[in-house]
């Protein structure tokens, strides 16, 4: 006779989904997944509580697995921070320098054109440039940056995607140059956004979001624009056509469910990009009609159920831009900040919450887990747990430093190759909008 142990005091790990949970409050969030439905806060709470973060972490690898397969996605980077001078003095920020400062720098174009020539070398396809808000480089810094690592890239025969400036150096940019009227914002964000896409910009990173809360924000991150601003941003991008990521910076002052309801504003937000694009809600799934957002009357569009065509580039080779592509859980790392007495999040709490973000971010086609913060080793758990993304080989990363390690923070192709392997998928180089790599020698192209 075999004993079967009742599944809440079982200790073994659950070969799949289907073999049920050690917590039963899971099995009816596993019904909803699998139906590929909108998870509520509440359903975001009980997976936050339970004690069986590896049933979570089962649930999120099924909807990666769904909407990805075996792929996961790497690409050839580099970070270029322009500036580390910034107005603000945010509590959780190691990064920022006052002008004038020990150890505050500026970088000239002569600098950016040699880091070009390197990313080209090294066969990069992406330049990711952030930098602080500095208090007086003029409007025009921010059009040569972008205009000259486009140029210097297609001088050497190459092209360099330009992925740069946060939704909070976008609306510095507008204020730098004169145009941001507060009772007219989304105009001034037009503005200075056509002007950085006419100079080479191709995407918005998701940096600046922080938590979409006024508690948090007042507290942590006073003097920072407030989420109906940077989301303003992010909607005026998608409406240019151009794509954005967005992050989460978890694990300091914020409660878990003020990291939930960030992760459902951005959700709605990403419902209305994807309307925009002709993306239609409500879904009919087994019979079942899918609510509605009921505060604003929006369809939930979901794009986790099986055979969903995910925006971006088709096979056939159509094109939809536009929207978020990416959610990149940040854990808080404290050291060196105002906030360095906090302990920071545990690994398990990060494994936690990228699983989490994988199954409330139903609409969001990518979940990363940038390894120069998760580590790598963790991005390869993550991999099993919703991530399908891991960043790029990146270089030099000022941000943060992890284990107090330099601004040097490099690892090669064959290094993340290696572990994407390891953790049992198959490594896919993507360029800055997911489109396959293919390399012949020193030259590359994109497939669909
Ligand atoms: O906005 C700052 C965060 C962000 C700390 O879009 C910190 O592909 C942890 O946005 N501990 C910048 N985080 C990084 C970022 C990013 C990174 C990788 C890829 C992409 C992308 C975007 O870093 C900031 C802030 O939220 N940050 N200080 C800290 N002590």
């Amino acid at each position: 006779m075999t004993t079967v142990l009742p599944a809440a005091v079982s200790s073994v790990r659950p070969l799949s989904v289907a073999a049920g949970f050690r917590d039963a409050a899971l099995e009816p969030i596993a019904a909803k997944v699998a139906d590929g439905e909108r998870l509520t806060l509440d359903d975001g709470q009980v997976l936050y509580n339970t004690r069986d973060v590896w049933g979570v972490c089962e649930l999120a690898d099924s909807v990666r697995r769904r909407m990805h397969g075996k792929a996961a996605y790497f690409n050839i980077n580099r970070h270029l921070n322009y500036s580390n001078v910034c107005a603000l003095s945010c509590k959780f920020c190691e990064f920022y320098r006052k002008d004038g400062q020990d150890g505050a720098y500026t970088r000239d174009m002569e600098y950016v054109r040699a880091e070009v020539r390197k990313a080209v070398e090294g066969g990069a396809t992406e330049i990711h440039s952030v930098g602080g808000l500095h208090p007086k480089l003029p409007f025009s810094y921010y059009t040569d940056l972008v205009s000259t690592i486009r140029d210097t890239a297609r001088d050497l025969g190459s092209e360099l995607h330009v992925k740069a400036f946060t939704a909070v150096e976008v609306v510095h940019l507008a204020r730098i140059a004169k145009v941001y009227k507060q009772d007219d914002r989304v105009n001034s964000i037009r503005w200075v956004l056509s002007r950085l896409k006419e100079a080479g910009l191709g995407s918005l990173p998701g940096g600046g979001a922080e938590v979409f809360d006024d508690r948090v924000h007042d507290e942590a991150f006073k003097g920072k624009i407030r989420s109906d601003v940077w989301l303003d941003v992010h909607r005026v991008a998608h409406e240019l056509g151009l794509n954005t990521n967005a992050t989460m910076l978890y694990g300091h002052i914020e409660d878990r469910q003020e990291r939930l309801v960030h992760m459902d504003m951005l959700r709605r937000a990403q419902d209305r990009a994807l309307a925009r694009l002709g993306y239609a809600g409500p879904q009919h799934v087994g019979g079942k009609v899918l609510e509605g957002d009921s505060e604003d009357g929006l369809p939930a569009i979901t794009l986790t159920r099986p055979g969903t065509k995910l925006p971006g580039v088709g096979a056939d080779g159509s094109t939809t831009s536009g929207f978020f592509q990416t959610i990149i859980p940040l854990p808080f790392f404290p050291d060196g900040s105002e906030l360095e007495h906090l302990p920071g999040p545990s690994g398990l709490e990060n494994l936690r919450t990228l699983a989490i973000a994988r199954l409330m971010l139903d609409n969001f086609p990518h979940v990363k887990a940038f390894w120069i913060m998760q580590t790598l080793p963790m991005s390869q758990l993550m991999l099993q747990a919703g991530a399908n993304d891991v960043d790029g080989t990146v270089v030099w990363y000022d941000i943060t430093k992890v284990g107090g390690s330099s601004t040097h923070q490099e690892v090669n192709v064959w290094a993340l190759q290696k572990a994407i392997r390891e953790a049992g998928f198959e490594p896919v180089e993507r360029d800055t909008l997911y489109r396959r790599v293919v390399r012949d020698g020193k030259s590359w192209k994109v497939t669909a």
